[in-house]
């Protein structure tokens, strides 16, 4: 049967139908529904009780294709099961970043979830330049607890493999490993290129055996490494804040996969929302000798980084000295687990810059964009905003063993920022 999405009317009835939800709503006579999507893939809504506007929840349903493309891209609609054991699994972990889900219905492929109506969406708040004082703390630990909970660090190793086969989401899988690892590295139909943008500079980087090497190399990870459940999707659209609380949302891209792709997401719409401060920077008040907010969006990146390796590494010793290391026997003292968990998050660390450069590329060549960048009215500005994150990308990509500590990242964008190619 031809999919229909619900009428305000349909989904009405429904939410009223289900007793939790007719009694959280505070048995609504009413409901108003709104549907608010933005996203690429799914339809979302907010459903309020129309004489108690402070009883709404978040429902979210999955059409049987991409939303952003349409009928033509179809898409099973079993990625709801996905994203609702995902909500579950990281709500257990992080109960404070990740909103609570009220009910699911698998035969609908829809979720109702908590609604966040004092937070915004992340990439709007830096886009206007608010500072978020929690924002670092709580995304290096919901990071940490993530990543590592759902590890061989900590799990059984029957218990990890049994969770990797029930996580398996090929379909959005498949979307990543074209729209981020394949597509944007070559003369793809569905690449898309901003009006000024310098082709030769995506051409040059086509034509780079070393990148492209690289560019496999993460891909292979990205398809192989089932090392933990991630996100799969972290970016600055996935995260909702107020001063106060942030929240993770919309997991449905979860699955198995290395640990450096949820990292390299966030540090990589960071360096995004950075670079297009050139533009909003113009239409800034001046601040004075304040730090400016560009300041601030790197700070963030270098406290999230640092505050998640020091974290995981916490979570991992306390595992251990409860438990005794599983993976280094006979390790008296623990030298040889302290000296095996420094290699391990060094390689975390080469790991998520080069996820994070093809994430990069991704937003700037492929057709998935970020409104960080698209939002510069001015073609040529933007096309020099895309230069600059294209070649902090590529160094990303190329030089992330050489790159020691995220200091060194963050002299690096700034390094290409001042130099290379100059604003008009
Ligand atoms: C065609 S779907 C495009 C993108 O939207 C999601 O947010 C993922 O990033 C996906 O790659
Ligand atoms: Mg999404």
């Amino acid at each position: 049967m031809e999919f229909e999405a619900l009428s305000s009317a349909e989904l009405s009835t429904y939410l009223r139908g289900v007793p939790s939800l007719y009694s959280l709503l505070n048995e609504p006579d009413e409901l108003d529904i709104t549907e608010v999507g933005d996203g690429n893939l799914n339809y979302v809504y907010f459903a309020t009780n129309t004489r108690a506007p402070d009883r709404s929840v978040v429902v979210k349903q999955a059409p049987p294709f991409l939303r952003l493309v349409g009928k033509t891209w179809p898409l099973t609609r079993h990625r709801m099961e996905r994203e609702v054991a995902a909500l579950r699994r990281f709500g257990a972990l992080c109960p404070a970043h990740v909103p609570r889900v009220y009910h699911a219905d698998s035969e609908l492929f829809l979720v109702v979830m908590q609604r966040l109506s004092s937070h915004r969406i992340l990439r709007q708040g830096l886009m206007d330049g608010v500072v978020y004082p929690r924002l670092a703390g709580h995304l290096s630990t919901y990071l940490a607890h993530t990543l590592f909970y759902g590890s061989d660090l900590y799990l059984a190793s029957d218990v990890k493999k049994q969770a990797v086969s029930a996580a398996v989401n090929t379909e959005l899988c498949r979307i990543t490993e074209d729209l981020v690892f394949t597509w944007p590295f070559e003369d793809h139909p569905s690449n898309v290129y901003s009006p000024a943008f310098a082709r030769a500079e995506i051409e040059r980087l086509w034509q780079s055996p070393a990148l492209r090497v690289e560019v496999g190399e993460m891909k292979w990870s990205f398809m192989n490494d089932a090392e933990t459940l991630l996100h799969g999707d972290l970016h600055t659209g996935s995260i909702m804040v107020n001063e106060d609380e942030t929240y993770v949302i919309d997991p449905e891209f979860a699955f198995y996969g290395p640990m450096g792709f949820d990292i390299g997401a966030v540090l990589a719409n960071l360096l995004l929302a950075w670079f297009s401060r050139a533009w909003h920077d113009r239409h800034a008040e001046p601040s004075g000798d304040a730090p400016s907010y560009g300041d601030w969006l790197l700070a963030q990146a270098a406290a999230i980084w640092n505050g998640f390796a020091s974290e995981f590494a916490t979570l991992w010793r306390e595992h251990e000295s409860r438990r005794g290391s599983h993976f280094i026997g006979g390790d008296r003292g623990g030298a040889c687990a302290e000296a095996f968990r420094a290699r391990f998050i060094e390689r975390l660390f080469e790991q998520s810059l080069g996820f994070a450069g093809c994430k990069m590329i991704r937003r700037i060549v492929g057709m998935a964009k970020v409104a960080d960048i698209t939002s510069i009215a001015d073609n040529a500005l933007r096309a020099t905003v895309e230069v600059r994150a294209l070649r902090c990308a590529e160094q990303l990509l190329l030089r992330r063993r050489q790159l020691r500590s995220i200091e060194d990242v963050v002299a690096l964008a700034r390094d290409i920022a001042s130099t290379r190619p100059a604003l008009a």
